[in-house]
């Protein structure tokens, strides 16, 4: 059927709440993972974005609040970021609409109060994924910490909705810990180590993707390392892209702890360089800075190699997205991966994906609008083939999942 004016909002509206999403890049996972699966009103305030807005806000000394057990950071975070401040932000906002839409008043109630009736309502992680929409989503797996890496050697989990991806991160952080952990790992036989530890990890967790997080400084280790052409090389053969986060400095405050990271600089000409040298080798990228988005969305025209995916971090604001996701439309089409979540506490897909929602929708009606202005036939099918693409197609071809 043929769209007109009248009922294209609707329609579109439909289609947006309910296509099922794949998030390809958080830091869940899944229940049986006790130690490392996050849920929970205490959990959720208990974020590193509302740590780090609660430490410059506030007089309170990092290292006094670190001190705190659990739910006394809890607490003192709903105190003074949602009692004694208006919470506007939006790692505050998200707070409140996993609230809302657990249909939970907050008016006189205490922060305990709150916390009982919100983990009363949240069940299971698939509650969440219901809430959320969300069908499967990637994990962030360190091959180099082995009490996370635990994970593979248990089955009491659903891989078909937790899905693998090897964090390198560690190969540029401490890289002689990181190869003696390759090494204790490997047989002596080995010729190259870490490669042999990596195909070793391949097959117990059968990855998606390769990332790592790098800045100006780290970004050279890539492009003129041996190791890593060793790695790109090995990625080439398992047909796995390598997910580039550029733009991090980590420990900006180093009292933060996990709050503490904040933006370093990229030069996006490297990266270029990369996409030029290893054209068969797949490249999922997204930058921290607002002042690489543009630079990088033109470099994305250029490289058939290169996918944009998300709005990282410090990117994740709506007055940011609302610009940039137009940006990228304007150059690209539909042809990047427009968000991730990102979530650490399960309970967060709820907010990330109906705040990018929000924004997605009024930015695709214009453009649609524009298009039945222009005698463009739209029909329900066409909305559905885009937002297919954008929620999970253009992610899952990129990454050959099916
Ligand atoms: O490096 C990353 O994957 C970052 O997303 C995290 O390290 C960061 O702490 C975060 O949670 C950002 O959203
Ligand atoms: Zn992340």
């Amino acid at each position: 059927m043929i769209l007109s004016n009248d009922n294209l909002s609707n329609k579109l509206s439909n289609i947006i709440d309910s296509t099922t999403i794949f998030d390809m890049h958080t830091h869940l996972f899944p229940p049986s993972h006790k130690n490392f699966f996050l849920s929970g009103f205490k959990n959720l305030l208990n974020y590193h974005y509302l740590i780090a807005e609660l430490l410059t806000a506030t007089n309170i000394d990092a290292s006094t609040f670190y001190s705190y057990n659990f739910e006394k950071k809890a607490s003192l975070i709903w105190n003074e970021l949602f009692e004694k401040r208006t919470p506007v932000s939006e790692a505050c906002s998200g707070v409140l609409s996993i609230l809302k839409e657990l249909n939970i008043e907050i008016n006189n109630k205490n922060f305990l109060s709150i916390s009982d009736e919100y983990d009363n309502k949240i069940q299971s992680d698939k509650n969440i994924l219901n809430y959320s929409n969300v069908s499967s989503l990637v994990m962030t797996n360190n091959p180099f910490d082995l009490d996370e890496w635990s994970l593979f050697k248990s089955t009491d989990w659903d891989k078909k909705i937790y899905l693998a991806s090897l964090r390198l991160d560690d190969l540029i952080l401490d890289y002689e810990e990181a190869y003696n952990k390759a090494k204790n790992q490997t047989s002596k036989q080995e010729q190259d180590t870490i490669v042999a530890y990596l195909e070793k990890c391949y097959q117990q967790s059968r990855p998606v993707y390769a990332a790592v997080s790098l800045n100006l400084a780290n970004f050279k280790t890539i492009v003129d390392g041996s190791m890593w052409r060793n790695i790109l090389a090995w990625l080439e053969s398992k047909k796995l892209p390598l997910s580039l986060m550029l733009g991090v400095k980590r420990s900006v405050n180093k009292d933060f702890g996990l709050a503490g990271d904040g933006i370093g600089d990229i030069n996006l000409k490297e990266l270029s360089k990369l996409c030029n040298s290893f054209p068969k080798n797949k490249f999922l990228v997204t930058c921290l800075s607002l002042n690489d988005q543009h630079e990088l969305t033109v470099l994305s025209r250029k490289h058939p190699n290169l996918r944009i995916f998300g709005f990282w971090w410090f990117m994740n604001q709506p007055t940011i997205i609302k610009q940039v996701l137009k940006m990228r439309i304007d150059m690209l089409g539909f042809s990047f991966i427009p968000q991730h979540s990102d979530a650490r506490v399960t309970d967060q897909l709820i907010y990330k994906w109906s705040h990018f929602k929000k924004i997605l929708y009024p930015i695709l009606l214009e453009y649609y609008q524009n298009l039945l202005y222009k005698n463009f036939p739209l029909s329900e099918e066409i909305l559905q083939r885009d937002i297919n693409k954008l929620l999970f197609g253009n992610a899952k071809n990129f990454l050959g999942v099916s």
